[in-house]
Parts: C-alpha cells; sequence; structure tokens
C-alpha cells in the first residue's frame, strides 16, 4: 500500500544529471544472484518497501529487520558499476520519485525501466559499511533525519557520509549467521589475530609464529565467507620491503579508508603504516619511517589497533605495560594529537577497541604471552579517548586446564554484519605442545548480558 501523501509517478530521464560510475568496492563482491537486506549503520532498521505493497508508487521505508521477502533486495547490474534494487515480494526496483534531483526526494518502488533515477552505486564507506548513492541525482540513499524509528522514511540527501547514509549488506541465508568456527581456525602457528569484516568476507591478519623470540619477518592475511573456512592469501606485506625495520613483525591491524585500506604494524617494537587497495594487499609501507617510532611516548611501541567512530574519527590504540590512544590524522598517517594514557587494571597490552549501543569496549591482554596464564579482560567508557573502567567479571577469556587449552590471550572482536552478534579471535598455545612463541588462532562466539556486561567466552577445542 502507497503511504498518503506520495506522488505515485515516476518518469524516466534524459541525461544531464548523471554522476561519474565509482571505483567498485563493496560493488566488486556483489552476487548479483543473491538477495541482500541492506541495514542502516545509524538505526539498525532494514530497507523496507511499506507493508510489502507490491503497487508501483509503494514507500521504501526502514523497518526492524526480519526474514520478511519486502527487506531483500537483489542488485540487478545496469553495467559499468550502476545497480537496480529489485525488491523480492515485488519484483519493482528502488527509485527516486519523479526522477527527483533535490535533497528529500522520496525513494519509492516503482516497476524496473532501468532509467537513471532507478540506478544506484556502492561504495566502501568504512569497515563493512556501504553508501548508496543515486545515478541520476548523485545524492545518497537516507534515512530521513536519522530517525530510529519503524517506518521511517527513506530519501535521498546530498552525500555527507553520515552513519544514516551508511547500509550493511547481509546476503540473505549465507550473510545472516555465520558458521561455528572450528578451532584453530588457521593451520600452523599464528597469534595475535586482528579480526575485521571488510569488502564483504571476514578477515584474519595475525602474527606469523614459531620463531624463536617473535622474530617472524612477515604478515599473512586470511579470509572466510562464514568463519569456517579460510583461504589463505599469502604473505601480504614482508618487512624485507620496509626501508626502517626487517625484523619482528608482530600484531597489525587494518581500516578502510578513503579507497585505502590501511594497515598498521609493530616492527622491530615501533608501529609502521602500509596501504594497500585490497584487503588481500600487497601492502606498501606508507611514511617510510615508523608512525610510532622506539620508545617514543613509552617502553614498547606495539600493537597498534584503530577505532573508527560513528562521526568518521579514526583513533589509534597502541602499547604494552601502558595503553595509549591517539586520534589519526585524516591522512591516516600521522596522529593529530598527542596519545592520551588509558590503562585500565592488570593491562599489560593487544587494546581493541569496539562500541556497542553507546558503550565503548577496550578488550585487553593481562600477564605475559609466555604464561598460560595470559588472558583477555576488557574495560568500558563512554569515550573513545577514554576513561576506561575495568569491569567486574573479568577476566573474559582464560585458560581451560582440563581442556589442555592454555595462554588464551592477543584478542581482537568483530560483530556479524546487521546482527547483534559477535565473536572473538584470540591465541593460545598450539596444541600439542605449544608455548608462547608456538600459538595458533582461534574463534568464539562472544554474547552479552542485559546491562551490557560482556559474559565469559568458554574457550573451545
Ligand atoms: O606476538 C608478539 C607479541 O606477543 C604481541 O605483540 C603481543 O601482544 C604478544 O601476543
Amino acid at each position: 500500500m502507497k503511504r498518503p501523501g506520495l506522488v505515485a509517478l515516476t518518469v524516466a530521464v534524459a541525461a544531464g544529471f548523471t554522476v561519474v560510475a565509482p571505483v567498485p568496492a563493496s560493488a566488486a563482491t556483489i552476487d548479483t544472484s543473491a538477495w541482500y537486506q541492506l541495514v542502516n549503520r545509524g538505526t539498525g532498521k532494514a530497507l523496507d518497501v511499506y507493508e510489502g505493497s507490491t503497487a508501483d508508487g509503494a514507500d521504501v521505508v526502514q523497518w526492524a529487520p526480519s526474514t520478511a521477502t519486502n527487506q531483500q533486495w537483489q542488485f540487478v547490474s545496469s553495467g559499468s558499476g550502476w545497480y537496480r534494487l529489485k525488491a523480492r515480494h515485488s519484483g519493482k526496483v528502488a527509485d527516486v520519485n519523479a526522477g527527483s534531483t533535490a535533497d528529500g526526494g522520496d525513494v519509492v518502488q516503482w516497476t524496473d525501466t532501468n532509467a537513471t533515477n532507478q540506478q544506484w552505486s556502492v561504495t566502501d564507506t568504512t569497515s563493512g559499511y556501504v553508501s548508496i548513492l543515486n545515478r541520476r541525482s548523485g545524492k545518497a540513499l537516507d534515512v530521513e533525519a536519522g530517525s530510529k524509528t519503524d517506518g521511517a522514511n527513506v530519501i535521498q540527501w546530498t552525500n555527507t557520509g553520515a552513519t544514516n547514509q551508511q547500509w550493511q549488506l547481509v546476503k540473505v541465508g549465507s550473510g545472516g549467521s555465520p558458521g561455528t568456527p572450528r578451532n584453530p581456525v588457521l593451520p600452523g602457528y599464528f597469534a595475535d589475530p586482528q579480526i575485521e569484516y571488510l569488502a564483504g568476507r571476514y578477515w584474519i591478519y595475525p602474527t606469523s609464529d614459531g620463531y624463536a623470540d617473535w622474530s617472524g619477518t612477515t604478515f599473512r592475511a586470511f579470509s572466510s565467507s562464514d568463519l569456517v573456512t579460510w583461504t589463505d592469501h599469502g604473505v601480504v606485506l614482508d618487512l624485507a620491503k620496509v626501508n626502517w625495520c626487517h625484523a619482528k613483525a608482530w600484531a597489525p591491524t587494518i581500516v578502510y579508508r578513503g579507497g585505502t585500506y590501511w594497515f598498521y604494524f609493530s616492527a622491530c617494537q615501533q608501529i609502521g603504516v602500509a596501504r594497500a587497495s585490497s584487503p588481500a594487499g600487497p601492502f606498501t609501507d606508507a611514511l617510510g619511517a615508523p608512525l610510532v617510532r622506539t620508545n617514543q611516548y613509552g617502553e614498547q611501541e606495539i600493537d597498534p589497533d584503530v577505532f573508527v567512530d560513528d562521526d568518521g574519527t579514526a583513533y589509534l590504540y597502541f602499547g604494552s605495560g601502558r595503553a595509549e590512544v591517539a586520534r589519526l590524522a585524516s591522512s591516516m598517517t600521522a596522529l593529530a594529537t598527542a596519545p592520551t594514557r588509558i590503562t585500565p587494571g592488570g593491562y599489560r597490552e593487544a587494546s581493541n577497541v569496539f562500541k556497542r549501543n553507546g558503550t565503548y569496549y577496550l578488550m585487553y591482554s593481562e600477564d605475559d604471552t609466555r604464561s598460560e596464564n595470559y588472558r583477555v579482560s576488557y574495560a568500558t567508557g563512554s569515550s573513545p579517548l577514554g576513561p576506561f573502567t575495568k569491569a567486574a567479571g573479568n577476566p573474559v577469556l582464560s585458560k581451560d586446564t582440563s581442556a589442555g587449552i592454555l595462554g588464551t590471550g592477543h584478542s581482537s572482536v568483530v560483530q556479524v554484519p546487521g546482527r547483534d552478534e559477535w565473536y572473538l579471535a584470540y591465541h593460545r598455545f598450539h596444541i600439542p605442545g605449544g608455548d608462547g612463541t608456538h600459538r595458533e588462532v582461534c574463534i568464539d562466539r562472544m554474547t552479552f548480558a542485559a546491562n551490557g556486561s560482556i559474559n565469559t567466552v568458554h574457550p573451545t577445542r
């Protein structure tokens, strides 16, 4: 059913308002045979045809995610990186009503004519989210005024990059809940896993382990569509090609910004930054020098982590023996501010920050990676710059001697796109016979209590 007050008219439009086709980012991974739910980053609601109407002109709104087919969309290629968005229940496509080029132009469904006001581009914003721009107007698919209510209108608006213009593409079926990881998830010796969701897949960037004194010199990448089956992408950065340090390649992290994948890594107990156009690399040193130098702010400048807040500000966390955070410059290759010290109780290293329901969670490791008691704790704060207070109920993750699981630490957290479903990647001593330099990478589900505290994660074999 069409909502009152909408003009049930759409027009095919002439050339003259078209925008330039984007370089595909997530678009490169779009499966045109699949159905997707489009979940808004700012509101958590899904793109929805109002009341499941099959009529031309029915309004496109947001609604709480469900399995209904009026929330399932197919990307139908119009060529050159442009797509129509076809609703599964009606076969009609998302259309800027009457070919409007104005801010506030309403998005409705209409019979597929392949007109430019029915064509959309898909471009990565920050990790896992895309912006969707209309070809005729160049404006972004936007939840009006960022409203969080069911039924809030979806319109077009000037592309500002705001979170109510960012969408998560959740593949129906395979894109819902991933499978149950089987530990260890990576074969062989790896540690310090950084897990991320990038360009429609899960990725792990670990330390290559099994070397005395943690003397590995290369970084590899692994990816998966389901957290179960992992593809080895080989060496994505070799310190032999980094002119300021060729030793101790440890604990990297990655973030997507401005069309580039930025890869922060520890080398010679300093922090570097490299760049690539794909999450599979190859990464090239971006600075020709460390971003954080030996002893610049403290004893061990290692274990970088980058968190990008909803307003687009990026923060770099790092440090062993104490925790630091600094805002990153928009170039991503410089600190915009001097670091702030945010060390929570028991902190050793391995900061990893995420946000859930407005709370910032700082995960970190306690004890020594050579100890079987190496473990994961967390602190919370109301700002990415802290202060962070160690939570009750820690540690989140620790050894299980009855299962032969020891040395569980250096974790990172990933959210399943569009769902309140979270996984913790971490390393443990290799089974059998591992120790602090022979570690393996595991993943287990992480859940929250109603008050937002993290429930204990039980490590699994
Ligand atoms: O893997 C080398 C170091 O061991 C990491 O940087 C620390 O977090 C610890 O896991």
